[in-house]
């Protein structure tokens, strides 16, 4: 597969070249939508879709307006496409795929060898049998797709939690330790064009789990078995928050030669602690030159396998959320191409935010602090948890009052020497941000 394409910044160029009114068609165009902006960065902002919601016209309405690359949750899956053996069965999944082609989003397979969500005719084989209708499985439903998928996750989820660092018990893994292999070679051989991944969750930060992952990959690449790319599930919440090491991790199984996905992203939460967990994930595959994107496991909190908990970037009604903002915030702050981040470089400046909070109210002090060379200006900005207003401010001119605000010098304090700082202040109703960016203007 090439690279993914630039579409925002080619029509920009184009729209210039032709002597069109380039009002828009700058770099903010890439810069109003997750998908647009990832691909900005040289990678996709994908979802996870269910065929029967493209009919609910708010879904389908965000689903293309803000992502580029979709998921079939459940319609790929082995029960789903050969319900009874050799009997294929692609309704809800060439739904997708054609809705994707019309809009021009690309599409990750997933998954093809799973001990989740088998037909009960595969569940009761074992062996040879077994492993020679995973053989067919894969076969029939890569060829069917043949060209029009991004990257497969060929096996998912085949290492046991815990320290351990095994394979998980399961038929496919009673059929032999091969089994996984023979499920690459298959894959390839059916569709040579699609990127191979491995996925499975847990793996998102060095453990014994991820560890035997990594093992495994090395190997792969040591005897030539194909794997192109490692898919991390990234369920996060608090009892399994986004690792300390998440970069790290990623980073590693680059280094091994494959590219990394972020593929089931949800984060639990809500307000500002959500928002800054979402940033985080970005700012992390932003950082790690062979990520190439980042999927969200549903639209809107609705939508998603475990709505309790909030975890999505999209309200019930489909409203965005500060998770949203604070995404595409960072996305728009990651480098024109993959690669780490640019040096901030010696005019960059960072923000602090200290609260005074107490019930439905919040006075925040902002020290914005010059790194190795003068300002002559900045702008801090920063989004308020839902609910949340500026009432007054001091110190800086202020852009909005609610959602995403910048807060530019008020001129007096535009100057700040290398090293040096200056603060800004606001009052609000609602609760107050715990962080904020800063960036030399
Ligand atoms: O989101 C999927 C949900 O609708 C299904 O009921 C569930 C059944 O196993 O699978 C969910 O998706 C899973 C994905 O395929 C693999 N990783 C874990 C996901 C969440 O369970």
């Amino acid at each position: 597969m090439g690279k993914p394409a630039r579409i925002p910044l080619l029509t920009a160029v184009v729209a210039v070249a032709l002597g069109g009114v380039a009002v828009a068609a700058t770099a903010a165009d890439a810069a109003t939508t997750l998908g647009a902006s990832a691909a900005a960065t040289g990678r996709y902002y994908g979802t996870a879709v269910a065929a029967n919601k493209l009919s609910d016209s708010t879904y389908a309405g965000i689903l293309d307006r803000e992502f580029d690359m979709v998921t079939p949750e459940n319609e790929m899956k082995w029960d789903a496409t050969e319900p009874a053996q050799n009997s294929f069965s692609y309704g809800g999944a060439d739904q997708i795929v054609s809705h994707a082609r019309a809009h021009g989003q690309r599409v990750r397979g997933h998954a093809l060898a799973w001990h989740s969500q088998q037909p009960g005719w595969a569940q009761n084989l074992g062996g040879t049998a077994l492993r020679s209708a995973m053989v067919n499985h894969i076969t029939q439903v890569a060829t069917h797709y043949r060209g029009q998928i991004y990257a497969w996750d060929v096996v998912n989820e085949a290492f046991a939690d815990g320290g351990s660092g095994a394979r998980r018990d399961s038929n496919l893994q009673r059929t032999g330790n091969d089994w996984i292999e023979v499920a690459f070679r298959t894959a390839r051989a059916a569709d040579p064009a699609a990127k191979l991944c491995y996925n499975d969750y847990n793996t998102d930060g060095q453990n014994a789990k991820s560890n035997a992952v990594y093992a495994m990959v090395q190997d792969f690449k040591a005897r030539g078995v194909p794997i192109d790319c490692v898919g991390f599930q990234s369920h996060f919440n608090a009892a399994s928050p986004v690792p300390g090491d998440y970069q790290a991790n990623l980073q590693r199984f680059a280094a091994l030669g494959v590219d990394v996905q972020i593929t089931e992203l949800d984060i639990e939460g809500s307000g500002q602690a959500q928002a800054d967990n979402y940033a985080r994930v970005v700012r992390a595959c932003l950082a790690v030159t062979r990520c190439t994107g980042i999927s969200v496991w549903g639209i809107r909190d609705t939508d998603s396998w475990r709505a309790g908990g909030t975890p999505l970037l999209f309200d019930g009604n489909g409203t965005k959320k500060p998770a949203y903002t604070s995404t595409l915030n960072a996305l728009n702050g990651g480098a024109a191409t993959p690669s780490t981040p640019a040096d901030p470089g010696p005019g960059a400046c960072t923000a602090s935010v200290s609260l005074n909070s107490w019930p439905g109210g919040f006075v925040a002090t902002v020290r914005v602090t010059a790194g190795g060379a003068a300002l002559t200006g900045w702008t801090v900005t920063t989004t308020l948890p839902s609910g949340a207003a500026v009432t007054n401010a001091w110190n800086a001119r202020i852009s909005s009052t609610t959602g995403t605000v910048r807060f530019t010098d008020a001129g007096y304090n535009a100057s700040v020497p290398a090293g040096g700082s200056t603060e800004l202040g606001f009052q609000g109703t609602g609760s107050g941000p715990a962080s904020a960016t800063c960036a030399a203007s």
